[in-house]
């Protein structure tokens, strides 16, 4: 230390001399010492920031919140319940509108009995009704079943039913495959091993029959 403060004062004393033009004439006077290293400076200024890095690939869909699924359920069951009241609105609309077409036809239950007035064998009634998108009529209580004879006695003429028993003997059942529960048969009727469809008599009973005469096309919606 004692050193470095002697280099120090020479080191000014030098200067000095050199600075002073009358004292030029003497001899420079190098200084007999090592330069001392400075001392570190200060420290420098942050750099700035670097620009974003671009955007990660999408993460996978969370699971949705329990508020959120109730308010869909919630919304999904007032969409059915606006469906279910359209479907009802409709199919009103198309019994409202088979009545007018068929002019001749009867209301029971929600069910709409109808009748063009033609005359046709099984076949031909169960492929008209098909056509408007109905079925032959096929009364399921005693409700039906009067509702249907006051239909015939309009028209005066004998009217087929949907049911038959054209898949196994003596079993009649429903156009959609299900066992007839419902019946009003005539005295020893069903009777007849080849009359597999079923006729309406005047006074509401039935008998079973040959699919191949010719009846009243009676529908029901
Ligand atoms: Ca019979």
């Amino acid at each position: 230390m004692q050193r470095h403060v002697l280099c120090i004062l020479v080191l000014g004393a030098s200067s000095v001399r050199m600075s002073d033009p009358e004292r030029c004439n003497c001899e420079e006077k190098v200084p007999a010492c090592t330069i001392i290293p400075g001392s570190n400076g200060l420290p420098g200024i942050p750099g700035s920031n670097g620009l974003p890095g671009r955007d990660g690939k999408e993460g996978p869909q969370g699971e949705k919140g329990e508020q959120e699924l109730e308010l869909l359920k919630t919304q999904i069951s007032d969409l059915q319940g606006e469906l279910k009241a359209l479907q009802l609105t409709a199919s009103k609309t198309q019994k409202a509108i088979l009545g007018y077409i068929f002019s001749n036809s009867t209301r029971v239950e929600g069910k709409l009995f109808v009748t063009n007035g033609d005359d046709g064998d099984y076949e031909t009634s169960k492929a008209t009704c098909n056509h408007f998108g109905g079925q032959v009529a096929s009364p399921r209580n005693e409700n039906e079943n009067n509702a249907a004879l006051k239909l015939f006695a309009k028209m005066g003429r004998r009217v087929f039913f949907g049911m038959n028993d054209q898949e196994t003997e003596g079993i009649f059942k429903h156009l959609n495959g299900e066992t007839m529960e419902y019946s009003n048969w005539a005295p020893k009727e069903p009777n007849g091993v080849e009359e597999d469809c079923i006729e309406m008599y005047p006074d509401g009973k039935w008998n079973d029959i040959s699919c191949n005469v010719a009846r009243l096309i009676m529908c029901e919606f």
